[in-house]
C-alpha cells in the first residue's frame, strides 16, 4: 500500500469571461453576439494547476443553469466539498460533490475537468489516458451556419470548403415559420451538394404536427440529420418521428445525463446522441452515456455548448476515447470567437480537429486575454487556500 502523503485540493477560483462572437449566432431561442465562458482554475498541494469550463448558452434561455448561476454554485458549494480533500481521486471527489449537490451538471463538469486536467499534468499523461487511451488523434468537426441569411450562409460554407476547415455543416432553424425554413435549408443543401453534409438543428422549437409536415420536405432537400426537433419533454411524440422516418432523428436538449439516456434508448427516442460534456455532468458520465449508446445501437456525435478551448479541448480528450463518431464531432466553439484565450490555440484544418498531446487537457490559458475579458476585471472569487491541521 501507498505511504504517499495525499495531494490536496487548496484553491478553487472561477471567473467568467465575455468574448464576443465573429457574428450573430442564430438559434430558435436566442441570437448570440457575445459568449460568456465560465472557467474555473483549482490549485493543488503539489504545486499541479488545472482548469476547466462549464460554458451554457444564452443565459437560462437554452439550459437550467446560468453563467452566474455556475460560478455561485462552484463558489458556495462544490469548492467547499473538494477543498482539502485528496486531488488524485478525482472520481471519488465527484462521486462526494454529486452527494452534496443535486443537478446542475455544467457545474460539476468545468469542476471535475479541472480536476482531470491537474491530474493528467501531475501524472505527465493527457486525461484520454485516463480515461483509457484515445482511439482517435484526430476528429471531423462540423461548423453551424446560423447567420439568418441565405446567401450569407452558403458563402460561409464555401469559405469553409475551399479552406478545408469544414464539410459537414449544421443549419439553426426553427425560429421562422417551417416552410420558410425548408426554403431556406434546400437553397443552402443545393449549393453544396456532394460537397458537404447539411444536418438541421431545430432546438426543440417544432410541434409533432410540424415537424411530420417539415421532415419530408427536409428529407427531399437532401439533409443528413435532424437534431431535437420537438420538446425535450415531449419523448413519445419525437419516437413516433423516430420511427417514422427514415433521416435520423438527434437528442440534444434531452439528454441530460445518463439516466435519460438510458430513457431515450430504451423508448426508441432518438438514433443518434449529441453527447456533450457539460449537459452530461462531465467527462466521466459522457462516457457512460457513450456505453449506453453503443449498446442501444444508437450512433454518436460530439456535441458542444459552445465552449471556449477549455471545455472543446476536455471534449475531444473524451471523444477521442470513444468508438467511431460516425456523424463526427461540432468542436468549434473557439472558432466562433473573436479572441483566443488559450495560450496555444487548438489546431484546425483538413476538416478536423486535431486532439492535443500534452498532459492534462492539453491546453493552457493565456492569463492576460482572460484578464482583459474578465467580467470583474481581475476580482474574481477565490476560495480560500486550505491550510491543512498542524500546518
Ligand atoms: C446546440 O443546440 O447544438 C452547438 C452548435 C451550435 O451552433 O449551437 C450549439 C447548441
Ligand atoms: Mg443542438
Amino acid at each position: 500500500m501507498s505511504t504517499s502523503v495525499a495531494v490536496r485540493v487548496d484553491q478553487v477560483e472561477t471567473f467568467l469571461v465575455d468574448v464576443p462572437t465573429i457574428r450573430p449566432h442564430r438559434l430558435s431561442m436566442h441570437t448570440m453576439n457575445s459568449q460568456t465562458l465560465v472557467l474555473v482554475q483549482i490549485r493543488c498541494s503539489d504545486g499541479t494547476v488545472g482548469i476547466g469550463e462549464g460554458t451554457t448558452i444564452g443565459g437560462l434561455s437554452y439550459g437550467e443553469e446560468s453563467p452566474e448561476g455556475i460560478k455561485l454554485t462552484i463558489d458556495s458549494y462544490i469548492a467547499p466539498a473538494i477543498i482539502g480533500q485528496d486531488a488524485s481521486r478525482v472520481a471519488t471527489l465527484m462521486a462526494g460533490v454529486k452527494r452534496r449537490v443535486k443537478g446542475n451538471r455544467f457545474a460539476k463538469c468545468a469542476v471535475e475537468t479541472a480536476l482531470l486536467d491537474a491530474h493528467g499534468k501531475r501524472l505527465g499523461v493527457p486525461v484520454s489516458e485516463l480515461l483509457g487511451g484515445r482511439q482517435h488523434d484526430a476528429l471531423p468537426v462540423a461548423w453551424t451556419l446560423a447567420s439568418g441569411d441565405t446567401a450569407r450562409d452558403i458563402a460561409e460554407a464555401e469559405q469553409m470548403l475551399a479552406s478545408r476547415r469544414h464539410n459537414i455543416f449544421k443549419l439553426k432553424i426553427g425560429l421562422r415559420p417551417w416552410d420558410v425554413d425548408v426554403a431556406h435549408v434546400a437553397a443552402i443543401a443545393k449549393a453544396v451538394a456532394g460537397r458537404a453534409s447539411v444536418r438541421v438543428d431545430v432546438n426543440q422549437a417544432w410541434s409533432e404536427p410540424v415537424a411530420r409536415r417539415a421532415i419530408p420536405a427536409l428529407e427531399d432537400a437532401g439533409v443528413d440529420l435532424v437534431e431535437q426537433p420537438l420538446s425535450r419533454d415531449h419523448r413519445g411524440a419525437q419516437a413516433r418521428l423516430a420511427g417514422r422516418f427514415t433521416v435520423p432523428i438527434m437528442a440534444d436538449e434531452a439528454l441530460h445525463g445518463l439516466t435519460e439516456a438510458f430513457d431515450i434508448a430504451a423508448a426508441g427516442t432518438a438514433d443518434v446522441f449529441a453527447l456533450k460534456i457539460a449537459q452530461a455532468g462531465g467527462l466521466f458520465e459522457a462516457a457512460r452515456m457513450a456505453a449506453v449508446a453503443e449498446a442501444a445501437g444508437i450512433g454518436l456525435y460530439g456535441g458542444t455548448m459552445l465552449e471556449g478551448g477549455v471545455g472543446t479541448a476536455a471534449s475531444a480528450q473524451v471523444f477521442s476515447t470513444l468508438p467511431h463518431f460516425v456523424w463526427g464531432t461540432e468542436l468549434f466553439g473557439p472558432l466562433l470567437l473573436t479572441e483566443e484565450i488559450l495560450a496555444t490555440p487548438l489546431r484546425y484544418g483538413d476538416f478536423v480537429l486535431q486532439v492535443p498531446t500534452a498532459p492534462g487537457i492539453g491546453v493552457d490559458l493565456d492569463m492576460d486575454r482572460v484578464a482583459f475579458f474578465r467580467r470583474d476585471g481581475g476580482a474574481a472569487r477565490v476560495h480560500p487556500v486550505h491550510v491543512s491541521a498542524g500546518a
